[in-house]
């Protein structure tokens, strides 16, 4: 049906007529990180939208049964509705889940709630099948593109030796020399600087984030000043203890690594206590954990919490709402980068076009790309040159659903028998009896 207006034909907005929900397992390598240790498989969720004139959107999210049984309980809402119409969509899925509890995000380095998943992934859907619809890529959807390519940094991993699977693993064709570094341990300061030397070799980055938590910080806070020694002054560097720190051991060891690091990401746990930690130090503090909802952003300001809020689409609620923190951000004087879970090619491709859309983007973006060797993306991995990934130019995400790696790697779901994350079950299998603990140092 069309309706004139000023000569313009208006088209009557197409439906979602079909969702598909496939949870898949990717290999993920054995990384520590404070809430213990990853198992052989990452679990993610692919969800597809289709239209009744046959257009597909597709994105992908963090997976777990909790989520996809959400996922299946929101079809029969999503169906019959406009797209383009984000706002009913949103509408639709609170009045039916209600909004997220903070108790909900719970005391892991992710993020557990329901809402901001599920619309994440409806959101991107619905602005791929709207990019396909007026031939644009996403990046024009939030506003226009502000750089052609995205730069990541290497994100390094205190890890054992293994490349993770248990069916065998893959290869990223564009990382030369990356695979032997992926399965080798890395426990102490000489083979984290091994892992980023192998890592920025392989992809490029020009920057350094260490996964800490995990040991004693002066092993830790020994590794960051290894790296400085061997990348030199021009290589940005962080750490992330995941909040395991005292407020007492952050001021310590933020003093000792100040002028060295570009910022200290989540040295403790919760705004008042991040607040404390700022105010004593020079360098800057980024968080994904203590401000991670717009709820969050008053006491954020006044508590004056962090410097660097570090974004994640799917725990944010969309690509949208991540743009509206960037203008917060901006409001606000905090900085924006972005934070990382496991993931495959669909989240980097919206990871990127948020990138490239974003106004305010000084710091390298967080990726665990590297360590990932699957693909279900349609022509394979994505390429990282000089560390950057150059904006897909294809209209919506720019990157189609590789039909085959995705029945594989559900398949790789069926088989793994994991329904969730968690890295304490992984760590007691190596270390009987281990348990996480919310401040350890
Ligand atoms: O994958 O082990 C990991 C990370 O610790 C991840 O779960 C965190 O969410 O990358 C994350 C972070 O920056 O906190
Ligand atoms: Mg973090």
């Amino acid at each position: 049906m069309k309706a004139m207006t000023n000569n313009l034909t208006i088209r009557k907005g197409p439906r979602i007529r079909e969702i598909h929900i496939t949870p898949i397992a990717t290999v993920d390598p054995p990384l520590l990180n404070a809430a213990g240790l990853h198992a052989p498989y990452a679990l993610r969720t692919v969800v597809e939208l289709v239209t009744d004139d046959g257009i597909s959107g597709i994105s992908e999210i963090p997976g777990t049964l909790a989520i996809d049984r959400s996922l299946e309980a929101a079809k029969s809402l999503l169906i019959g509705l406009d797209p383009f119409d984000l706002n009913r969509i949103s509408d639709t899925l609170v009045a039916h889940f209600g909004t997220d509890s903070a108790a909900e995000r719970g005391l892991t380095p992710w993020d557990q709630r329901t809402l901001v998943h599920i619309f994440s992934a409806v959101e991107v859907a619905c602005l791929d099948i709207m990019g396909k619809i007026v031939n644009r890529p996403v990046v024009d959807l939030l506003g226009g593109k502000r750089r052609e390519a995205v730069p990541f940094s290497a994100y390094l991993f205190y890890k054992y030796e293994g490349a993770g699977g248990q069916l065998g693993f893959g290869t990223d064709p564009h990382a030369t020399g990356w695979d032997a570094a992926r399965q080798a341990s890395a426990l102490t300061p000489a083979e984290i600087v091994a892992q980023a030397q192998a890592m920025c070799a392989a992809f490029g980055f020009q920057s350094l984030k260490l996964k800490g938590g995990v040991f004693d910080p002066r092993q830790e806070v020994d590794a960051v000043l290894a790296l400085h020694e061997a990348f030199g002054p021009q290589v940005p560097i962080r750490i992330d203890p995941n909040a395991l720190w005292t407020v007492e051991t952050a001021i310590h060891y933020g003093k000792e690594m100040e002028g060295i690091i570009e910022y200290l990401e989540d040295p403790v746990r919760g705004q008042e206590d991040m607040a404390v930690v700022r105010r004593a130090l020079r360098t800057p503090l980024a968080t994904n954990m203590c401000t991670t909802s717009f709820a969050d952003l008053p006491s954020s300001i006044r508590t004056v919490s962090e410097d660097i809020i570090l974004s994640d689409h799917h725990f944010w609620g969309g690509l949208r709402a991540s743009m509206t923190l960037a203008d917060l951000c901006r409001t606000f004087g905090r900085d924006l980068s972005m934070h990382s879970n496991s993931h495959l090619g669909i989240s980097l491709a919206a990871m990127v076009h948020l990138g490239a859309a974003i106004p305010n983007l000084r710091y390298a973006l967080d990726t665990h790309y590297p360590w990932q060797s699957d693909e279900i993306i349609v022509g394979g991995r994505l390429r990282f040159e000089d560390g950057q990934v150059a904006v897909p130019t294809g209209p919506g995400l720019g990157v189609g659903l590789d039909r085959d790696a995705l029945a594989r790697l559900h398949q790789n779901y069926l088989a793994c028998g994991l329904t969730k994350r968690d890295d304490e079950i992984e760590m007691q299998k190596v270390q009987p009896g281990w348990k996480f603990q919310a401040t350890r140092w």
